[in-house]
């Protein structure tokens, strides 16, 4: 069927071959291998299904053309990605140091991988991993994230020659850690649900990958809009099982309604993660809850899950230190931990850039010490940063300041990764100056 398109077609189909399992004959078969593309998923069983069955309002109104040849393109990746070379991560900068503005745009001009056995062969702790959703909050923005923060790597001088230490700690996490940027997530850009099992699949792929040490490669996605925590978050637990993970969720937000009756979208996951039991309510921390939702329903719910939550009257009352350290301790308990950090966390004054800012949000000095502090004093697994629109601010601050909460927390890992796990740690060198 293809090779019959291809006369009218084969721009596109060579750019973006594609074709819906059911309708693949031999002859598509043989294109396909000869394109070097195949499909990032068939038949993999998700919980998806089984959640729908209990609210048949979620069927899809509007079928799908399954017999459109670009039916499903999005998801096809190319079959050849080790042809040729030794795996391994990549490193694809012409020159050994750069600055935000020159280079190929990886993050923090980290080298590439593009195979669980590149990350297998360079013993990788940490895969950045693409996610340009849109669609899970309605309007526009969060998608243009993840290239945002590629470009400003430079920000700091980056890598290799030139990558330089976290002051307060004198820790270099691009020199104790291998890392990569595993590019990006397939997406369906007119739909959150179909998105959802791709990304997990990719999470996943990573998650799976075990280390000399014995530990995981931890992925670190980068969004997109915060319907992607769905997929992040089942896509740990795939690997670490169900009930096994905490999660520590940043956000002004509580992200647990069914609005208009979605159940994928950037406010659902939250709920949709709990009731599937990935996550045991017991084991939910929320920190940085402000302004007009959750309402009073919302938070019987959250007590009834046995949810923990910091909202920021909390913060009002007890002070941000009394807070964060009853944060940390209940990390600490847990045997693995996810952080899922909406930018909104922060106070629009330092991250206008994101969709649905909240005023009253954490200080700079706030958010980088908590994600360094968790980075370094729980065992994190997996990191997913979301929700910045650079669009909506025509600055570089929003970026900068969600660059800087990454760098802490890599800074954080590389601490633990280096044996120092203690409360707080700073250098002496760089905290007092010898002076009585
Ligand atoms: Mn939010």
């Amino acid at each position: 069927m293809l090779r019959k398109l291809i006369p009218a077609m084969a721009a596109v189909l060579l750019a973006m071959p594609a074709v819906h399992a059911q309708h693949v004959d031999e002859d598509d078969v043989a294109l396909m291998k000869e394109l070097g593309v195949k499909p990032l998923f068939e038949g993999e069983e998700f919980d998806t299904d089984e959640y729908r069955e209990g609210h048949p309002n979620v069927q899809p109104t509007i079928p799908m053309d399954r017999d459109d040849p670009l039916y499903d393109v999005w998801k096809f990746v190319r079959d050849n990605l080790s042809e040729g070379r030794e795996p391994g991560p990549i490193d694809i900068q012409r020159q050994p140091f750069g600055f935000g503005f020159n280079g190929i745009p990886t993050f923090f001009r980290l080298p590439v991988a593009l195979t669980p056995a590149d990350l297998k062969a360079g013993d990788v702790d940490v895969a950045f991993l693409g996610a340009h959703t849109d669609m899970g909050m309605g309007h526009r923005g969060a998608s243009q994230g993840p290239n945002a923060l590629r470009t400003a790597a430079g920000d700091y001088l980056s890598w290799g020659l030139a990558s330089m230490s976290h002051m307060g700690t004198l820790v270099n996490p691009f020199a104790v850690m291998t890392m990569v940027d595993y590019g990006d997530a397939p997406v369906d850009p007119l739909s959150t649900d179909r998105t959802n099992e791709a990304v997990r699949h990719m999470v996943r792929e990573i998650a799976e990958v075990e280390r000399s040490d014995g530990s995981h490669v931890i992925p670190f996605i980068i969004g997109g809009d915060h319907s992607l925590a769905y997929p992040d978050i089942a896509g740990v637990t795939d690997v670490y099982g169900k009930g096994n993970v905490s999660v520590i969720h940043f956000d002004a937000h509580y992200d647990a309604t069914m609005w208009f009756g979605h159940l994928a979208s950037h406010g659902s996951w939250v709920k949709r993660l709990i009731s599937e039991g990935h996550i045991p309510g017991k084991d939910w921390i929320q920190v940085g809850l402000r302004g007009y939702y959750p309402d009073a329903d919302s938070f019987e719910w959250m007590r009834e899950q046995g949810m923990r939550y910091h909202p920021m009257a909390e913060v009002e009352r007890r002070g941000w230190p009394a807070v964060l350290e009853d944060v940390i301790k209940e990390a600490k308990e847990a045997e693995y931990i996810f952080i899922s950090w909406d930018v909104d966390v922060m106070d629009p004054a330092f991250v206008t850039g994101t969709g649905t800012p909240e005023p009253g949000g954490l200080l700079p000095r706030e958010a980088f010490t908590i994600m360094r502090r968790l980075c370094a004093e729980s065992n994190v697994i997996g990191v997913d940063i979301v929700e910045l629109a650079p669009e909506r601010d025509q600055t570089y601050l929003s970026t900068m300041n969600v660059n800087r909460v990454v760098r802490e927390c890599l800074t954080g890992i590389a601490l633990r990764k280096q044996g120092i796990d203690e409360a707080d740690y700073l250098s002496p060198l760089t905290t007092d100056d010898g002076r009585d």
